[in-house]
C-alpha cells in the first residue's frame, strides 16, 4: 500500500473547491462577484483544507452564457478585475499552497471574439474556416439540430449566405477544430496561462469539440481522443497540472481513455451519469422523475469498480448548472444539517478526487423565487419561455425551474447574516436565498457541529489516511432502498461508509467485524439512539444518520 501511495499523483490526494466568481465576493459594490473578492475569501477557503480552486471563466466576455462565452481568451473581463488581479489571485493562493484551475471553454467562442468578428466578414477571410459554416437558403437550416438554450444550432448570417453552427446560444459560435491553425492558438494561449503559474484546467463540454453536425454528432465525434492527445502532448504535458474534463456523455469505457494513467488525456473526467437519474427517460432534464436510491448506487458503484486501477473519477454532487444537493437527495427542511453531512460523508469516503461547489460546505438550498423575472440563467429563460408559448401550465414550468434551474446554484455565497448576506454592499445581480439569516458562513465557523466543519473534517481525513484515497470500493446492501453502505480496502486497513438515505429509521445486517471500530466521522451527536436503544454498530441508523468507521 505504502508503495502505491508514493505512486500517487498530487491531484489524486487533493480536494478541489470551485468558485463561480460572479456570486462568490463582491469587493467594489456593483453587485457582481469578482477576483479582488474571491482573494479577500482565501483565507476561509484555505480553512477548509482544500488543494486547489476551480475558477469558473474570468476571462473578457459579454456574459451571455455568465462568461462561458469568451471573447478574449488572454484578458480578464472587467467586471471581474484585471489580469493583475488575476496574477495576484494565482500568488496569493499559492502562498496558500492553492493552485488555481482555470476553466477552458474551447467548444466555442463569443460571437464578439476577434476572430469570429473577421470570420463573418466574408468566405474568403483567413478566420472564416475558424468556425463551421454551411451553405443555405435563408428560412432552410441545413438541418434540424436544436441548441442546448433554445432554437435550432444554425444561425443564418445574411452576408455570407450561409448559416453557422452553434451548440449552446446564438452568441457562443461553435469554433472548428478540424483546422489545424485554431487548435495551434489554443495551444498558445494554454501554455500563455501556464507561464502565468496556473495549476490546471477544467475544459468545458470536451466531448462536444469533435462535432459533425452534417451527420447530426454532437458529443463524441470520431476524431475526439485524437485531438485531445494533441492538446494534451502540446500543453498539458508540459507541466504537472490537473486537468479535467467535462463530458456528459462519457460512460467508463471512455472515461478510461480520458483519464488513462499514462496521462495522455487528462487527469480524470466530470461525468454525470448519477446526476440524470431524476429525469425521465428519454426527456430533457426539466421533466422529473423519482429517485430512486438503488439505481444511485449501482452507478456510483459501477463507475468506482471500472476506473479503480485505469482511470480517475471526479467525485461531485454539485456545480454552477446543477441544483443544490441537499434539497434533492437530501432535507432541505428540519433534517437539513444531517442530510448535508449525510451527502458529504457518501461522496468524501469514495475514490477520486472530490470537489466541493461553493456553499455546498455550508448546505445551502435550492431556492424559489415568485416570479421568472427574479431568474437570470439564459438557459432558465428559454425554457420558461419555450414551454410557456408550447401551452405548459405556469405552475409546472416553475416546478420544474424550482427543481432544476442553473441559478439554485449561482444565488450568491451566504458569508453573515447581514444585508445581502455580506456578499455585497448594494444590489446583488441575483436575489440572495432568503435563508441566509440561518444558512451562512459566520455561524457555521463558530458551531463545532455545523456542515462546514464536518466538510472540514473530511478533507482532512483524505489527508490523515491513505485508504481514502487507494482502498478499493466495495457495495453493501445493493438492493436496499434506504441504506447506503459500502467499504474502502487497502492492504489491512478497511473504512465503511455507512448511511441512511432516508427521513425514517433504517437497519441493516452489518458485518460484526464493524462492531469495535473507530469512528472517524458521525453526523450525530451521540452513538445511542434514546428512541431505540440502539447504535449504527448494532446496524440501526437514525434519518439521514451516516457514520464513517476505520479498522
Ligand atoms: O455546461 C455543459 C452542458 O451541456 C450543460 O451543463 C448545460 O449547460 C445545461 O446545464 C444542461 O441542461 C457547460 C458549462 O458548465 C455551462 O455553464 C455552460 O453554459 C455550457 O457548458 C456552455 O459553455
Ligand atoms: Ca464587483
Amino acid at each position: 500500500m505504502s508503495e502505491r501511495t508514493t505512486e500517487r499523483k498530487w491531484w489524486q490526494r487533493a480536494v478541489v473547491y470551485q468558485i463561480y466568481p460572479r456570486s462568490f465576493q463582491d469587493s467594489n459594490g456593483d453587485g457582481i462577484g469578482d477576483i479582488p473578492g474571491i482573494i479577500q475569501r482565501l483565507d476561509y477557503v484555505k480553512e477548509l483544507g482544500i488543494d486547489a480552486i476551480w475558477l469558473s471563466p474570468v476571462y473578457r466576455s459579454p456574459q451571455d452564457d455568465n462568461g462561458y462565452d469568451i471573447s478574449d481568451y488572454q484578458d480578464i473581463d472587467p467586471m471581474f478585475g484585471t489580469l493583475s488581479d488575476m496574477e495576484r489571485l494565482i500568488c496569493e493562493a499559492k502562498a496558500r499552497g492553492i493552485r488555481i484551475i482555470m476553466d477552458l471553454v474551447l467548444n466555442h467562442t463569443s460571437d464578439e471574439h476577434r476572430w469570429f468578428l473577421e470570420a463573418k466578414k466574408s468566405r474568403d477571410n483567413p478566420y472564416h474556416d475558424y468556425y463551421v459554416w454551411r451553405d443555405g437558403e435563408e428560412g432552410a437550416p441545413p438541418n434540424d439540430m436544436k441548441a442546448a438554450f433554445g432554437g435550432s444550432a444554425w444561425e443564418w448570417v445574411p452576408e455570407l449566405g450561409q448559416y453557422y453552427f452553434h451548440q449552446f446560444s446564438v452568441k457562443q459560435p461553435d469554433l472548428n477544430w478540424e483546422n489545424e491553425k485554431v487548435r495551434r492558438e489554443i495551444y498558445d494561449m494554454i501554455l500563455w496561462w501556464m507561464e502565468k503559474g496556473v495549476g490546471g484546467f477544467r475544459l468545458d463540454v470536451i466531448d462536444q469539440i469533435a462535432k459533425e453536425p452534417d451527420l447530426g454528432i454532437t458529443a463524441n465525434g470520431p476524431r475526439l481522443h485524437e485531438f485531445i492527445r494533441e492538446m494534451s502532448r502540446e500543453t498539458f504535458r508540459k507541466g504537472d497540472l490537473i486537468t479535467v474534463g467535462e463530458a456528459w456523455g462519457a460512460d467508463p469505457e471512455r472515461a478510461k481513455l480520458y483519464s488513462a494513467p499514462d496521462g495522455s488525456e487528462f487527469s480524470m473526467v466530470f461525468q454525470f451519469e448519477h446526476i440524470g437519474l431524476d429525469q425521465q427517460e428519454g426527456k430533457e432534464k426539466w421533466d422529473l422523475a423519482p429517485l430512486s436510491l438503488v439505481r444511485l448506487k449501482q452507478v456510483l458503484a459501477k463507475w468506482q469498480e471500472e476506473l479503480c486501477g485505469c482511470g480517475w473519477n471526479s467525485l461531485f454532487w454539485d456545480n454552477h448548472d446543477l441544483p443544490r444537493i441537499v434539497s434533492r437527495w437530501g432535507d432541505d427542511g428540519a433534517y437539513r444539517v444531517r442530510s448535508a453531512k449525510m451527502l458529504a460523508a457518501v461522496l468524501h469516503g469514495m475514490q477520486g478526487t472530490p470537489y466541493i461547489y461553493q456553499g455546498e460546505e455550508l448546505g445551502m438550498t435550492n431556492v424559489r423565487f415568485a416570479d421568472i423575472s427574479q431568474y437570470r440563467d439564459i438557459e432558465t429563460l428559454g425554457l420558461y419561455r419555450e414551454r410557456m408559448a408550447a401551452g405548459y401550465d405556469r405552475e409546472d414550468v416553475m416546478a420544474s425551474i424550482y427543481a432544476r434551474s442553473r441559478d439554485n446554484a449561482r444565488t450568491p455565497m451566504q458569508w453573515d447574516d447581514g444585508e445581502n448576506a455580506g456578499f455585497t454592499e448594494k444590489e446583488p445581480w441575483i436575489g440572495v436565498n432568503p435563508n441566509y439569516r440561518e444558512i451562512n458562513a459566520a455561524a457555521q465557523m463558530a458551531d463545532p457541529d455545523s456542515v462546514f466543519r464536518f466538510y472540514q473534517r473530511l478533507v482532512a481525513l483524505r489527508k490523515e489516511y491513505p485508504v481514502f484515497v487507494d482502498g478499493r470500493f466495495e457495495l453493501l446492501f445493493p438492493e436496499d432502498e434506504k441504506i447506503f453502505a459500502y467499504t474502502r480496502t487497502s492492504g489491512r486497513t478497511r473504512l465503511l461508509v455507512l448511511a441512511n438515505f432516508s427521513k425514517e429509521n433504517a437497519s441493516c445486517a452489518l458485518p460484526e467485524e464493524w462492531r469495535d471500530a473507530q469512528v472517524l466521522v458521525h453526523n450525530c451527536t451521540a452513538d445511542l439512539d434514546p428512541a431505540t436503544g440502539k447504535t449504527w454498530r448494532d446496524g440501526a441508523l437514525r434519518p439521514y444518520e451516516a457514520v464513517i468507521a476505520l479498522r
